[in-house]
């Protein structure tokens, strides 16, 4: 008899969540048109909602930041992952630092260009893994790749990685963002294989 100890190939392993398959390329996914800018000093980021002291960053404010740097492994809700993968950016939780949140701020929402939202949970937020990335493999990220900023938040499905990030929201409800009014996970936990929210 013969006793197989091949893995099936829809297992999730240590480190590829179920039914992922990894990938060394980086597919460009998202809905609606690229943004270029011209001139990086018209570009801000806007922090509002239920916080001590609302703030208006420039690019050269992110930058002021401490820099963190970060190796982690991605997973798109579409089946490919792809690992290792090297940022370079801000801690969202060096952002909550700066502007204080209210005890009430259960929530956060990622505004994008062209009004392209999505939500995550606070302690999503604030994990030791989630940044505001301007950078990939040490080079700024391409407009493809969210030029000039971007969340990272590779815990969840690459989806509430907002690429082209102009404002963060705290809120005290759960707002469903772009992809979660259309029926993408509240939380989107890869591992947990949270892709619809009917799952
Ligand atoms: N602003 C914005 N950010 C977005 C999206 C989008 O449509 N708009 N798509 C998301 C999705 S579905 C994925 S899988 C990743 C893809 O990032 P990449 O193109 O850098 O691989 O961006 C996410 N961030
Ligand atoms: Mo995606």
């Amino acid at each position: 008899m013969f006793f197989g100890n091949k893995r099936k190939k829809h297992e999730a392993s240590d480190r590829v969540p179920p039914n992922q398959n990894v990938t060394t390329t980086f597919p460009v996914l998202h809905t609606g048109n690229v943004p270029y800018y011209e001139d990086i000093a018209k570009w801000n980021l806007q922090i509002y909602g239920l916080v001590d002291a609302p703030k208006l960053y420039s690019y050269e404010d992110m930058m002021k930041f401490p820099q963190t740097n970060l190796l982690n492994d991605i997973h798109c809700v579409t089946g490919w992952s792809k690992l290792d993968v090297n940022w370079q950016g801000v801690l969202a939780s060096d952002i909550v630092k700066d502007v204080g949140i209210k005890p009430n701020a259960k929530y956060v929402i990622l505004h994008a260009e062209e009004g392209w939202t999505t939500n995550l949970a606070i302690e999503d937020f604030l994990k030791e893994t989630s940044l505001l990335a301007h950078s990939y493999h040490g080079e700024p990220l391409t407009p493809e790749h969210g030029f000039p900023l971007r969340g990272v938040f590779p815990h969840l499905y690459f989806w509430k990685s907002a690429k082209w990030i102009r404002g963060i929201q705290f809120t005290e409800h759960n707002h469903p963002g772009f992809w979660e009014q259309n029926g993408y996970h509240m939380k989107g936990d890869p591992f947990k294989e949270q892709r619809f929210s009917f799952d």
